[in-house]
């Protein structure tokens, strides 16, 4: 008797073991750790700024560092939007930064975790969502959302198993956390109301704004930014109620690192997918006081630091619990770097030598490199040879890039498989990319960027970062001048000619905003 229990516990044990063996090294944990405005000189890995990212340098280093790696936007809610679903965004009519409006992936459309599903993952999102939220009626900011109910669709229709998030940004209403479709501690008899324009009714609630009540403020609005008044922090949009939900400013990295490690926990004995959706260093900075002074260049330097932290602590979770060598992780950011985004907190004063584009002309908006071109590390512990790449490569790939991964068939409209690109640092990357900024787009071939004439202003006033706008085609050579400095479209017209009938060929003809514009 006793030698049969022992012969069923040894079967047990194998069981058991072929179990967690094929999960363990057949389909691998997939983390996309992704930041908010973090610029390609931030990460201390590229060798361009002077801040210090001891934890990201550590997934640079063992990892694959791509010099060319892009975001599909250089704002936030289409880069994502062409993150998780593999295709252009400005695909997508009109999709620009989201301000309380309703999901912007159709729910029939395949996305990153959808996909993985298939095959078994177990999927969660933690952090910023940023995609909209609820099918409204497409009027953003119109208080199509109603937060007391159950709020879908949103991540779990698209294919998050578990979502913890914030709906938009840090510096938009509702400033509450939301998990799988609920308000988290919402009391039902203090209801939340949001607005993003009706400012006179928000008023007639009695309730202080950034506009009226600048005395109530700890943080000052410099555009923008001047709605309700929470923690202190003058916001975009009006919201009265919910006084149990907020969220803590100073504790929101903390929070989300929680529940990341939370989710990791609860999900490893089987493969998952988490993206792993920072806020920093998005407005309003608001680093833990621990980190305060740590970069010496205020609050933006201070969250990036933050940021930095709760990557090692994320890491360090995932050494603990045995998951380093099962785990691929890409990490990247989902638009260029800003300083002053709308409100004054010494991000320019307090720069120094400090250069968060890395030398790359414009910023966060912008159809210059530093608007899309961003750090970009792969990382599988002792699978990936470490190295260095410039080949070209997009966010928009890692779609069928992790398609191919995981064995899926899935691939989408405008991804390409770099699979080997990203773990053996193999092949070649793209030969072309479109390159977008608030629906404007132009086109990088090889070394070659072009950029469509498009009216507007040349330079954003407010946030100081040069557009991209020009009434003339502009035309630069990345690799004799990174910074694009020497337009060269009127001496290298037949480049100009050839760069224009590529573009033509992917984008249309309608690709800009001059109407009479003559393609020759
Ligand atoms: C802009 C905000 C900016 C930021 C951005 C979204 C103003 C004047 N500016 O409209 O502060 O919130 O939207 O950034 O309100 S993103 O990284 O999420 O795209
Ligand atoms: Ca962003």
């Amino acid at each position: 008797m006793i030698n049969k229990i022992r012969f069923l516990i040894l079967i047990q044990f194998i069981l058991i073991g072929c179990k967690t063996n094929d999960s363990k090294f057949n389909l691998p944990n997939i983390i996309i750790i992704y930041t908010d405005d973090l610029g390609y000189g931030d990460v201390s890995a590229y060798g361009k700024g002077t801040l210090n990212t001891p934890n990201i340098d550590k997934l640079a280093n063992e990892g694959i560092r791509f010099n060319n790696g892009y975001s599909t936007s250089a704002t936030c809610s289409p880069s994502r939007y062409g993150l998780l679903t593999g295709n252009y965004p400005w695909r997508k009519n009109g999709l620009r930064v989201i301000t309380g409006g309703s999901l912007v992936i159709d729910t029939t459309e395949m996305t990153i975790p959808k996909l993985l599903k298939t095959k078994g993952y177990h999927t969660g999102i933690v952090g910023k969502w940023h995609l909209g939220l609820g099918s409204g009626d497409g009027v953003a900011g119109s208080g199509i959302i109603n937060y007391n109910l159950n709020i879908s669709p949103g991540p779990n229709q698209v294919g998050f198993d578990f979502s913890h998030i914030m709906a938009d940004t840090q510096d938009r209403v509702p400033s509450v956390y939301i998990e799988n479709g609920k308000v988290v501690n919402l009391d039902p008899n203090d209801p939340i109301e949001v607005n993003f324009f009706h400012q006179n009714k928000h008023d007639d609630y009695g309730l202080p704004t950034g506009l009226k009540n600048p005395e109530m403020t700890t943080m000052k609005w410099h555009h923008g930014h001047n709605g309700s008044i929470i923690n202190g922090v003058p916001r975009i949009g009006y919201m009265k109620g919910g006084k149990n939900a907020l969220w803590s400013d100073i504790n929101m990295a903390d929070h989300f690192l929680d529940k990341s490690i939370e989710y990791i926990k609860a999900n490893k004995s089987r493969p998952f997918f988490l993206f792993y959706s920072l806020q920093q260093p998005h407005v309003p900075r608001t680093p833990h006081p621990r980190f305060e002074g740590y970069s010496g260049m205020g609050p933006r330097g201070d969250a990036i630091v933050e940021a930095d932290w709760s990557i090692g602590e994320l890491y360090k979770t995932l050494q603990n619990e045995d998951l380093l060598d099962n785990t691929f992780i890409i990490f990247s950011s989902d638009n260029g770097p800003v300083l002053n985004d709308g409100y004054y907190d010494d991000a320019v004063e307090k720069l120094g030598d400090h250069t968060p584009s890395g030398g790359l002309r414009g910023g966060k908006y912008s159809l210059f490199e530093a608007g899309t071109r961003v750090p970009f590390i792969a990382y599988w512990k002792g699978k990936i040879k470490p190295g260095v790449s410039n080949e070209i490569i997009s966010q928009v790939d890692l779609f069928n890039s992790i398609s191919v991964l995981v064995g899926a068939k899935y691939k989408s409209t405008d991804g390409n498989d770099f699979s080997q690109l990203l773990i053996n640092n193999k092949g070649k990357g793209r030969d072309e990319l479109i390159i977008e900024a608030s629906t404007r787009t132009a086109y990088r071939k090889g070394n070659w960027v072009m950029i469509p004439p498009y009216n507007g202003p040349a330079v954003s006033e407010n946030v100081n970062i040069e557009l991209g706008n020009s009434l003339d085609f502009m035309l630069y050579n990345l690799k004799e001048d990174p910074s694009q400095k020497n337009n060269l479209s009127i001496i290298r017209k037949d480049k100009l000619k050839e760069m224009i009938s590529s573009f033509v060929r992917i984008r249309g003809k309608n690709f800009s905003n001059i109407e009479d514009l003559i393609l020759e």
